[in-house]
Order: C-alpha cells, then structure tokens, then sequence
C-alpha cells in the first residue's frame, strides 16, 4: 500500500497561547521510520513516517515539556516504534499501546518500564475489524494490576452499543477525541448528552477535548495563517472541560494520521486551547495536573 494520506505541516506556527510551565500534549504518535519498523499488514491507511525527533521538536516549538505518545492502528500491535520513542525521551515520554489479549506478562513489564501506562481499543469501523469484547475485557483484565488505564475510541452513534461495555472496565477509561461527537447537532441535544451523562454518571470515564480539525464542520481555515478555524467545535470541548475539569486530557493528534481534508498548523491547534480552557486554572488541571496524575503519578502533585 502507498501512503495515501498529507504529510503533516512542515512548519508549524509558534503558538500565541502560552502553555503553563509542565504542559503535556497527551495524544499524540510516531510513526516508522517504515524501514525500520514496519506498518501492519492489517492497516487500513499508511502514514508517512513521523519520527520521533520530528515530534520533540514540535513540542518544544509549542511550549510544551512532555508528550503521551499513543499506538495507532497502522502499527497494529507492533509497539517497537512507540517504544523506541519512549525509551529516546529523557523521560518526557509516557505511552499507550495495543495488546493482544495472549500478551506475555514479560511483555507487559517490559512495556511498563518503557513508561506504557494505558491500552487502547479502538471501536472506528473505518480503522480496525470486529474485536470480540470478550477478549478486550480479559486484555483490561491483564493489564488493570499494572495500574494502566484503558484508551477507547469510537464515533458517537455507536455509544449506546458500547455503553455497557465501557461502564463495566475495571481502570480509568479515557475517551478520544470527545466521543467524535456530529457537532452539526446541538450541543445540548440528545447525541451529545448521552455523552455527559457517560461521564457524569461514572466517575473513572475521562475525556480527551482534542481534535477539532478532524470534527469540525465548517473545515479547515479558509486562508493560510488563519486563526479562528475549527469554532464549531469549542461548544463541545468547553462543555465538557468545564463540567469535567479533572478529567480532560489535550493533544495535538500530531503528525494527524488518515486526515484527508487537509493538514492542520499545530500552533493554530495549541490556539485553540484557550478557547475551551479559558481560565489559567482550567488550563492548568486540563495540560498538566490530569495528564501528570494519569501518566506520572509519582510526580503528580
Ligand atoms: C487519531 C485518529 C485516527 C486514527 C487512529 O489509530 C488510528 O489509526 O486513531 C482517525 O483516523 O480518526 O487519533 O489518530
């Protein structure tokens, strides 16, 4: 398979918005280099490669001091490429991979020491083939005494399948991208609200307010440089920082795998931050205190 997606930006505005001392972009990948750590046989799009010195660079472009760097499904359950990212990061990585459920106990350790901390099933029919829940919850099962947590993602319509499933894990549960929520339909209607109620009625389901350029209706910036892309998306994510402000994570979604519209500026992203975070304070629980307490606990203050 060719790569048959953009390459991301190649350079990437500094962002206006300041990001607090110990901001951390908590979703976000390396992909390849294809020679040395293959794409899966089974994917369903292939990336270019996304280095892992490319994607330190632009954390320190945006202000930010740490990354949590999530296995995608073009690398399938190949975790070497996520791995070596982390074990090159001085410790300002921590990662979430994918198992399968035969996974040694050896591999788990191995993982963990690398600075895994979380699992991700992924629910995007676009992205993966039917895995049978029962084999996902024996994997949460493995991987809950290591104290990791469980990274879903899924589209909005299929929540109400899903609902029990979710609500029956034994970890932290952390949601991609809002849920990936229709934002053509109001935030305050029935679609969305089934995704507060989720939250507000389980006190270990979190929410990463990322993404606005992939659910965004209104689209891409019509101009170069433009600022004030991606509106229709901030009654959604602000929703839900400010209901749920303990339990929201941010990232860039860098280098922005299977993106077919266009290809965002990442400062224009980290803009947008103050948008749905606007006081200091939600900024501070939103980039550093979640993402510090589920990544790096012994840090956490
Ligand atoms: C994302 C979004 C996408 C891809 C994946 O694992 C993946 O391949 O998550 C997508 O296509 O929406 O968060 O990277």
């Amino acid at each position: 398979m060719d790569p048959d997606w953009l390459p991301f930006h190649p350079n990437p505005s500094r962002p206006a918005f300041r990001a607090p001392a110990g901001a951390v972009d908590a979703h976000c990948h390396v992909f390849g280099p294809q020679a040395r750590f293959p794409f899966a046989p089974e994917r369903k799009y292939t990336p270019c490669d996304a280095s892992k010195e490319q994607l330190f660079a632009l954390r320190d472009l945006l202000g930010f001091e740490r990354n949590v760097i999530v296995q995608a499904t073009c690398h399938g359950n190949d975790n070497r490429a996520l791995l070596d990212a982390l074990q090159h990061s001085n410790g300002k990585a921590r990662g979430v991979a994918s198992v399968a459920r035969d996974v040694s106990d050896a591999a788990l350790e191995a993982m963990h020491a690398a600075g895994v901390r979380g699992t991700r099933f992924n629910f995007v029919r676009r992205l993966v083939e039917f895995t049978p829940r029962e084999m996902l919850a024996e994997i949460a099962q493995r991987i809950a005494p290591l104290g990791w947590h469980v990274v879903v993602y899924f589209e909005a319509q299929d929540l109400p399948g899903l609902w029990d499933f979710f609500t029956a894990l034994p970890t932290v549960v952390v949601v991609d991208h809002l849920g990936r929520p229709d934002v053509r339909k109001p935030v305050d209607g029935p679609e969305f609200e089934r995704f507060v109620k989720l939250l507000g009625e389980h006190p270990n389901i979190w929410s990463k307010v990322s993404c606005p350029e992939r659910l965004s209706a209104s689209g891409p910036p019509a101009l170069e440089g433009e600022r004030n892309a991606y509106r229709d998306v901030v009654p959604f994510a602000r929703r839900i920082v400010e209901a749920f402000p303990e339990r929201v994570l941010w990232g860039t979604d860098w280098p922005h795998p299977n993106l077919k519209s266009h290809m965002p500026d990442d400062g224009l992203l980290a803009d947008f931050i103050p948008h749905i975070a606007p006081a200091p304070e939600l900024q501070r629980k939103l980039l550093v205190d979640n993402p510090m307490h589920l990544y790096w606990p012994e840090e956490a203050k």
